[in-house]
């Protein structure tokens, strides 16, 4: 698939917005394809909020991974999911979702990443890349080297970078081969700034 060089997550602790809002905000920065991640609401909460933003982002084309439920991007039709290394295994994501559906897989070293490029997935991330605040408990940082030897092993997979990616580091992302970059705190940390953030991250080449 082709992946935008931005791929904007959501985050409604962090921004202290909806999930809609932050959909909106985004999109008007020029966002195509955005990932709804909520690991505190109850599955009924991320479901109504989910179904919200599907209503704004299908008017505006705009394609929406829902992370880690399948069932809720079964139930809503989203355009994709996002699953970890312990969520629902992607060959069975894609029995249920069937063969359109976008799915992306988080990966955490070199060895995961080779391995998923051979599944029925769209798109793999690595990371984080950076140290990070957003997620809790997370990985072991990977670093710029080992985005660039994802990149050697996998050819030309689709590949994310996640994790600690701001406006300060993510032309060396870019650079190390990743195609797209995952960024939560950045660009929704001060939610006055959001679309303001997003046109930066789009406007270089
Ligand atoms: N997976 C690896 S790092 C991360 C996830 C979900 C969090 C990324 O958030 P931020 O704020 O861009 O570091
Ligand atoms: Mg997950």
């Amino acid at each position: 698939m082709n992946l935008p060089k931005i791929y904007p997550i959501t985050d409604t602790r962090l921004a202290k917005i909806s999930h809609a809002a932050q959909v909106q905000k985004f999109i008007e920065g020029g966002a195509t394809i955005i990932q709804l991640r909520d690991k505190n609401s109850s599955p009924k909460g991320f479901y109504e909020a989910a179904k919200e933003v599907l209503e704004i982002a299908r008017e505006r084309n705009v394609k929406i991974i829902i992370n880690d439920r399948v069932d809720i991007a079964l139930a809503l039709k989203a355009d994709g999911v996002h699953l970890g290394q312990d969520d629902l295994p992607p060959e069975h994501a894609r029995k249920i979702l069937g063969e359109k559906a976008i799915i992306g897989f988080s990966t955490h070293n070199l060895k995961q990443a080779a391995e998923a490029a051979r599944l029925p997935i769209d798109y793999l991330a690595i990371g984080p890349v950076f140290t990070t605040l957003t997620k809790e408990n997370p990985e072991n940082t990977v670093g710029i080297e080992t985005v660039k030897r994802v990149r050697d092993a996998i050819g030309d997979f689709p590949l994310v970078a996640i994790g600690g990616i701001t406006s300060e580091n993510f032309r060396e992302v870019l650079a190390a081969g990743a195609d797209s970059l995952a960024i939560i705190g950045d660009l929704i940390s001060d939610p006055h700034e959001i679309t303001r953030k997003m046109r930066i991250f789009l406007s270089e080449e």
